[in-house]
């Protein structure tokens, strides 16, 4: 049987890593797209030498040609430039959408069929626009933000709870950004909401409502801390479960930015929510209902991303 193939649009900090995550899985062949002379090469040839020792045999190869991600059954997106300290993730819009539009025109003409995931900031914005770019359908085109927000969440519950990460489970919707709402009553320690957590006495309302800012600012503290740019450790490992969950139909239930088409009440924008990824691409939303305080903190993430989708669509009016 032929292996898979999994380009990577963007061989950065991201993008390098998502190459070595992918070939240690044995997920597929990589290809390492880049307009970087060298960088994709040099990773490409770095990560197969690591191949003899760990013991894995997928093939990887670094390009600055498209047409070399032919036939790709996934596509992660993360061209583009990060975050430096003190920028937003909306200072990049001008920017990354030039570099969508070269992207989704690449991936239109050489990888059409495949399962498309961009990372690029700003997220809900970015993935809106790559997929207008690149005309595929969007059940194949979505965002990674939401794994990547809640496992943020969950690691810091599971140091506040002494408990291991496997038994936390966290719930995050919105859009990537300050705006994200973390619902709280549907994370939980093996199953007990963090509501019902708190009236046991393990940890107290103050602290869990820190805990909620530290995750929303998750990815500011990160760069504040790294200086030179922003998180990629687990923002790699986070879209590699959305691949693997597609290649192999695994159907796993994770907040991605996806398409909404009038499910919770959002039309034709890409905003933060649990979707069921198999073979079919982002297959199915899963619509919780609201109380009506993470309504308005919902609308008010909704408001964000149509801001940043306004702001896009005056840069390129053929949106
Ligand atoms: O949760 C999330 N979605 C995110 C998003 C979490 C963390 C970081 N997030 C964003 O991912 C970040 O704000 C950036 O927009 C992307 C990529 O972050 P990374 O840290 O990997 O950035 P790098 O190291 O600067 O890599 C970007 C690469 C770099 O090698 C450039 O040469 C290349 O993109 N690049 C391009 N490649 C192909 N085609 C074009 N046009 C292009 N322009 C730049």
């Amino acid at each position: 049987m032929a292996r898979n193939k999994i380009a990577l649009i963007g061989a950065g900090m991201i993008g390098g890593t998502l190459a070595h995550i992918a070939a240690q899985k044995e997920l597929g062949d990589v290809v390492l797209f880049d307009i970087a002379e060298g960088t994709p090469e040099g990773k490409a040839l770095d990560i197969s030498q690591s191949a003899p020792v760990d013991g894995y045999d997928s093939r990887l190869r670094g390009t600055q040609d498209y047409a070399d991600i032919a036939g790709a059954d996934v596509c992660i997106v993360t061209a583009g430039v990060p975050r430096k300290p003190g920028m937003s993730r909306d200072d990049l819009v001008g920017i990354n959408l030039k570099v969508m539009k070269a992207v989704g025109e690449g991936i239109a003409k050489h990888a059409p069929n495949a399962f498309v995931i961009c990372i690029t900031n700003p997220l809900d914005a970015m993935v809106w626009a790559l997929q207008k770019f690149s005309g595929l359908p969007t059940n194949k085109v979505v965002g990674m933000a939401g794994i990547l927000d809640s496992s943020r969440f969950r690691h810091f519950l599971a140091e506040e709870f002494s408990v291991s990460v496997e038994s936390v489970t966290a719930f995050v919707l919105g859009g990537h950004g300050d705006t994200m709402v973390p619902l709280t009553r549907y994370s939980t320690i093996a199953g007990v909401p963090l509501p019902d957590m708190i009236e046991m006495g393990w940890s107290s309302q103050e602290k869990i409502d820190a805990i909620v800012d530290r995750t929303r600012k998750g990815g500011g503290e990160i760069v504040g801390l790294l200086k030179t740019g922003s998180a990629f450790y687990a923002p790699a490992a986070s879209a590699i479960q959305m691949a693997e969950s597609y290649l192999k139909d695994k159907k796993v239930v994770v907040p991605c930015a996806a398409y909404l088409d009038g499910q919770y009440g959002v039309n034709g924008r890409y905003v933060g929510v649990p979707i069921v990824i198999g073979e079919g691409g982002a297959e199915r939303v899963l619509e919780v209902k609201f109380t009506e305080e993470e309504q308005a903190m919902f609308q008010n993430s909704v408001n964000a991303v149509e801001e940043l989708v306004e702001a896009c669509k005056k840069i390129e009016p053929s949106l």
